[in-house]
């Protein structure tokens, strides 16, 4: 297994709020970031049913569907082929949800459903290759171990897995199937003994506790595909679809000032934060600290890569009047993708990605 590079020093990571404590949907508190990578007790928890235990002495994963030669693999044995790392920023699609208008169904999350890692594992790709696909395979569905029976947004016929798919040429470029977050092994919450890891893809895609895989023909059509994390999407004069999240929007956040955090007027402040895409790379933040009216280029901390966030901060000569101020960020990527200024209707709950209102309050310095 190739050495993880960077430092993952946890020491001072702060703790998770708790949004449900049971399944655990725990968020980052994002005024806390620090490195580019996010340690491991301070990154988001998202899931849908309690946490399965799986012993890694028993566990297995289980290929099939289109595959020549079905397997059936071990943690040592997926262990013993060879290992990739990679850097991702995962961003659940429904984070930023709590700044929607009116209030849309699911978890209230602020700013802290994203996070950056450091994955090791190995390509999804290598094992697909180890299984030998038939022609005519479309996709591959991604099933967990967790399961349970869902009355909302829809109702299942009993208990359903949690599971997802992706597009075989997604899984041949560049999916991993992780055993390692930060250097060390995957914890339960974030889906011990493996997950998939899907770069520049919103979290739903990146199914924990891995237990099957198999290759479809037809495109999946199971609940977290379709009922839930699907949204209309317009078609060229015709009507509407529906179509499964896939792509992270690009999107900046403004960690500090902290919303609702005090600033001193008259003085020079930062404002920092970090943005990501799920397409080519970060190529500009600006920052208004007017509330929208006008922007200013913020400077990058982090260089372009693809599939991480570039952390980026700005000196802000904070203005003499006391008073109550909104701060916005707004990024732009290299596919040419810019944050529209408000929330598309049909994207529900999700892909939450206008440049959101940070409220500060600016004090008196001297008095
Ligand atoms: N098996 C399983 N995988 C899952 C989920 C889940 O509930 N069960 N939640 C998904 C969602 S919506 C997100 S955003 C990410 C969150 O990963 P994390 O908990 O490691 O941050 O896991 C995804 N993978
Ligand atoms: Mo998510």
């Amino acid at each position: 297994m190739s050495r993880p590079t960077a430092d993952f020093s946890s020491q001072l990571s702060p703790a998770l709020i708790v949004r449900q404590a049971s399944p655990p949907n725990l968020e980052t508190p994002f005024y806390a970031l620090d490195g580019r990578l996010t340690p491991q007790p301070s990154h988001y928890v998202r899931s849908h049913f309690p946490v399965p235990p799986l012993d890694a002495q028993t566990w297995r994963l289980e290929v099939g569907g289109g595959a020549a030669s079905p397997l059936s693999l071990s943690l040592q044995e997926l262990r013993a082929m060879p290992s990739h790392t990679l850097s991702a920023t995962m961003e659940c699609a429904g984070n930023g949800r709590v700044y929607l208008s009116p209030r849309m169904p699911g978890v209230q999350w602020d700013l802290g459903a994203v996070g950056t890692a450091e994955w090791t594992g190995v390509r999804l790709r290598d094992v697909l290759e180890r299984a030998g696909i038939q022609e005519g395979a479309l996709e591959v569905v991604l099933e967990g171990a967790d399961s349970g029976t869902l009355t909302d947004p829809g109702r299942t016929p009993g208990d359903i897995r949690y599971a997802r798919s992706v597009p075989l040429d997604k899984a041949r470029d560049d999916v991993l199937l992780a055993y390692a977050m930060n250097g060390q092994p995957l914890t339960p919450d974030h889906g011990f003994p493996l997950r998939a890891v899907v770069p520049g893809w919103y979290g739903m895609a990146a199914v924990k506790w891995l237990s099957r895989l198999y290759v479809t023909e037809t495109p999946y059509q199971g609940f977290f595909q379709t009922v839930d994390y699907s949204f209309w999407q317009q078609q060229h004069g015709l009507s509407p679809q529906m179509v499964p999240i896939t792509t992270m929007q690009v999107k900046a956040q403004i960690a500090r000032p902290a919303p609702h955090g005090s600033v001193t007027a008259g003085h020079v402040s930062e404002v920092m934060g970090a943005a990501w895409t799920g397409e080519g790379d970060v190529t500009r933040v600006e920052v208004s600290t007017d509330g929208g009216e006008t922007w200013t280029d913020a400077e990058f901390l982090d260089p372009a890569e693809p599939y991480i966030w570039r952390r980026w901060h700005l000196a802000w000569h904070t203005p003499q009047q006391p008073g109550r101020v909104t701060l916005m960020a707004r990024a732009t990527d290299s596919a040419g993708r810019t944050q529209e200024s408000g929330h598309d209707a049909v994207r529900g709950g999700y892909m939450i990605n206008f440049p959101l209102p940070i409220t500060v309050y600016l004090k008196g310095g001297e008095s």
